[in-house]
């Protein structure tokens, strides 16, 4: 018979789909089919082009979109590119192409790969972040956002590249390092367009409960929100009239407050230096201007000085000296902190180095422990030294002493949230131009929007100044212009925009990306919007998923969409790595490249292969010699084909038992996302059923049908020349997902007798297809009472007899 030829096979197939698409656009036959939009975090065009661990998440989301086919929906797949960043430009710099080019050079490389993958991407509804058509919607948003008071100017010290030579987002310094290219993250102060996520932060947290998101994403973005109950709470200054205003999640420890630090960017902080103190503080506060947040917060040992000035603890009234140290940040909460060293661990630290008084206030199991070697950090014990507070349950206390607090006219309850505004200025020229005129009558004024889009000019240098400054800045006949208000001479704005700003919102633009005159209409919004599953890696759960969010719900504010969160469900696939676990990269020189891989196996087997290799949510070790396992599978399954094709036969119960445990091991594991074993499944099954065949003569149409659309979402090529080899209609993809017969599913009972020593004891029912292992088991239980002696051979002739020998 023929042997399994990919190549012809899936350039056939391919060209049918070409010609008559497996999803068609317009659902002219079944106006009832609900629609599922399954969404891929849309890639960066990089010159390097896709390799084997982009196929991952690709192939992943693919499979979904199929299945959900076959379900029954109408699928929403689109793909697009995310092309403004730094990459493009650093390119640019280093060969003098202008990165526009590049960039149109790139997506048409990588498109031509990832139509390898044979996805069900709807091409007509590409998007690129770097059109004008599409960027005139970005900036719309922005001039919305200004409109709305939510995007806003501000100076102060900022996260600054040194090397990428631009300020950063909070989000893009991880681990005190430039997310993009890992250089540790200074200070700057900059004048900055800031975006006030801030005024979302409750809704981005409380909103986290209606969305299927892996706990461990929703985690992560409730935890940056950070929202805390506390109280502010006023330490009058020993001599002075000014009160420091103190910010604390634990005022049931007001008591055992012995003294105060304030950030060194804090306004008292230089003024409270008495004479003698002042040379220290002010070189230690000129110090800490130089750390970023990050370093200062994990600074080993504690540093600090003594201002010299004292305190007065509002409840005790007792003197406590003022410290100011840079483990206190100026831009939390207020700044300046009562310390609690007997029960916060970085105050205990402080007043150990430097000999500060340490007063226990919480007795846990009633102990008042005498020389305190660590802080008792937990709000659960009985309060003492407390004054009136004494015998007061903690955990009560820490909920009702705000309240207390702000009845007594000492401070106020307060909410604190660690989210911060979002600064989103870059001094780069490869992203969209921030749409502000700055005229010196009226201030800052918005682009009109009907003169949106405002296009990126095309400059001779693209090279970072590193002033702060854009290299647009360079370009006087676009930075001077007039005001749009009163028509005085102004000057643009030059900062452009950071490259979450056109993926925070493109899956919306997609489902309706010729509109020109909206960002998108309300019946398509209505009919696609919103997206049902989202694919995509990890590294994004703060990033770019709060800020897609954050868009979502401001567009929803002003009246453009209906619904306030983007993505109901989300799977992030983990990462494709090298040997050892190490992260594929040119640098690294690991890369796997998909076409060879393509050319040897063809791309039904490089797709399986791809869930093969292990967990989709877990990263796993790339093996090239692994995809000639799945290979071989679907060698076998061809051949399977071929060898019953023309046979009439009538399937056994046993294979319609078998065709049914295919479909429920199949559906329920692909239900659960475990990829990974839907692979596995399918060859252990196909081993079964050459077995079963063998034994019946032949397997019959229907099974083989049956699996043919099994596989279909996997292998699609080699499943629809299946499905018509075996004589049937159509494409494999217009059937429906077949289900399982719970009844059919039943194994056969059959009656056996248990002997011992050859001697009939009892009968009982087992699965005809029982191990010998469970067989001799239930035997064995079925005469325990009659076994005197030691057993010696335990015998299962199957379905006929079980054989217990004993000696006595
Ligand atoms: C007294 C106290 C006693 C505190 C105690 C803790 C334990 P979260 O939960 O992260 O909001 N804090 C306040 N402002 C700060 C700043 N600008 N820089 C550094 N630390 C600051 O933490 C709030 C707690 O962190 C506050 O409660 C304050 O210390 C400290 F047994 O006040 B606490
Ligand atoms: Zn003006």
């Amino acid at each position: 018979s023929v042997p399994y030829n990919h190549k012809a096979i899936e350039q056939k197939w391919r060209k049918r789909w070409e010609e008559n698409p497996v999803n068609t656009k317009v659902d002219k036959n079944n106006k009832k089919k609900e629609k599922y939009y399954c969404l891929d975090m849309f890639p960066y065009p990089s010159a390097n082009g896709l390799h084997v661990g982009h196929w991952r998440g690709y192939v992943i989301s693919d499979v979904w979109s199929r299945y959900k086919l076959l379900k029954g929906h109408y699928i929403v797949h689109p793909m697009g590119w995310d092309a403004f960043g730094l990459p493009a430009e650093n390119y640019a710099i280093k060969i003098g192409v202008h990165p526009a080019k590049s960039t149109a050079e790139n997506v048409e490389n990588i498109k031509k790969q990832i139509n390898e993958i044979s996805a069900l991407y709807d091409w007509d509804m590409e998007v690129n972040t770097t059109d004008p058509k599409f960027y005139k919607w970005t900036q719309w948003i922005f001039v919305k956002m200004f409109k709305e008071g939510l995007a806003y100017e501000k100076e102060f010290p900022i996260n600054w590249c040194p090397s990428c030579k631009t300020g950063l987002a909070n989000e893009e310094v991880v681990n005190g390092a430039c997310e993009r290219c890992g250089t540790t993250v200074t200070k700057k102060n900059l004048r900055q367009w800031m975006l006030k996520i801030t005024a979302y932060a409750d809704r981005l947290l409380d909103d986290l409960d209606q969305l299927d998101w892996p706990e461990k994403v929703k985690k992560m973005q409730s935890d940056w929100i950070g929202k805390s109950y506390g109280a502010e709470v006023d330490f009058p200054i020993d001599g002075r009239d000014e009160k420091i205003r103190v910010y604390t999640t634990r005022p049931d420890t007001l008591y055992g407050a012995t003294f105060m630090v304030l950030a060194p960017e804090h306004e008292l902080a230089q003024a409270l230096a008495t004479e003698q103190q002042k040379a220290e503080v002010e070189k230690y506060i000129n110090e800490a201007s130089m750390k970023s947040n990050v370093d200062r917060l994990q600074d080993k040992e504690k540093t600090g000085v003594f201002t010299g000035s004292y305190a007065i603890n509002p409840l005790s009234e007792e003197k406590v000296p003022i410290w100011i140290s840079d483990y206190v940040l100026a831009d939390y909460g207020t700044g300046a902190i009562m310390c609690v060293p007997a029960h916060d661990d970085r105050d205990f630290e402080f007043a150990k180095k430097f000999g500060i008084t340490i007063r226990q206030v919480i007795a846990k199991d009633g102990i008042e422990i005498e020389d305190m070697q660590e802080a008792y950090t937990e709000a659960n014990g009985t309060m003492i030294n407390s004054g009136s507070w004494n015998g007061e349950e903690s955990a009560k206390l820490k909920i009702e002493a705000p309240k207390e607090i702000e009845e007594r006219g000492l401070g106020q309850a307060t909410v604190n949230f660690k989210l911060r505004d979002w600064v989103f200025s870059r001094q780069r020229y490869w992203g969209e131009p921030i749409p502000i005129i700055h005229c010196p009558k009226c201030g800052n004024v918005p682009v009109p929007e009907e003169e949106l889009p405002l296009e990126l000019p095309k400059v001779e240098s693209y090279e970072p100044t590193g002033t702060g400054e854009s290299p647009l800045a360079g370009i006087d006949e676009w930075v001077n212009t007039t005001c749009p208000v009163c028509g005085a001479a102004a000057k643009r704005e030059t900062n452009t925009m950071p490259q979450w700003a056109g993926s925070s919102w493109y899956f919306l633009r997609y489902i309706d990306n010729q509109n020109d005159k909206e960002l998108v209409s309300k019946e398509k919004a209505k009919e696609f919007l919103p997206v049902d599953m989202y694919i995509g890696g990890v590294e994004h759960a703060v990033l770019h998923l709060l800020y897609s969010r954050f868009y979502t719900k401001f567009l929803y504010d002003m009246g453009v969409i209906d619904f306030v969160e983007p993505f109901e469900k989300l799977f992030n696939q983990g990462m494709i790595t090298g040997k050892n676990g190490v992260k594929m990269s040119k640098s690294k020189g690991n890369v796997v490249s998909p076409d060879d891989l393509v050319n040897d196996y063809g791309c039904d087997s490089l797709r399986m292969y791809e869930l093969f290799v292990g967990p989709p949510e877990l990263d796993a070790e790339w093996d090239d010699r692994g995809i000639d396992g799945v290979n071989r599978y679907l060698k076998r399954v061809w051949n399977l084909v071929q060898e019953n094709k023309d046979k009439e036969v009538t399937p056994s119960k046993e294979m319609i038992r078998e065709r049914n445990k295919l479909i429920y091991d199949i559906t329920t594991r692909l239900d659960s996302f475990s990829l990974n074993t839907v692979i596995s499944g399918f060859m252990e099954h196909n081993n079964n059923l050459i077995a079963i065949g063998k034994k019946e003569g032949g397997v019959d149409k229907e099974t083989l049908s049956t699996m043919a659309v099994l596989l279909s979402p996997f292998a699609p090529h080699i499943a629809e020349e299946i499905w018509e080899e075996l004589g049937n209609e159509g494409s494999v993809f217009e059937n429906e997902w077949p289900e399982y017969n719970q009844e059919a599913m039943k194994e056969d009972t059959i009656e056996v007798p248990v002997q011992i020593n050859g001697k009939t004891k009892a009968v009982i029912q087992i699965d005809a297809n029982i191990s010998k292992e469970d067989a001799i088991a239930a035997g064995k239980e079925a005469v325990k009472d009659k076994i005197t002696g030691t057993v010696v051979k335990e015998i299962y002739v199957p379905k006929k007899i079980i054989n217990i020998v004993q000696k006595n």
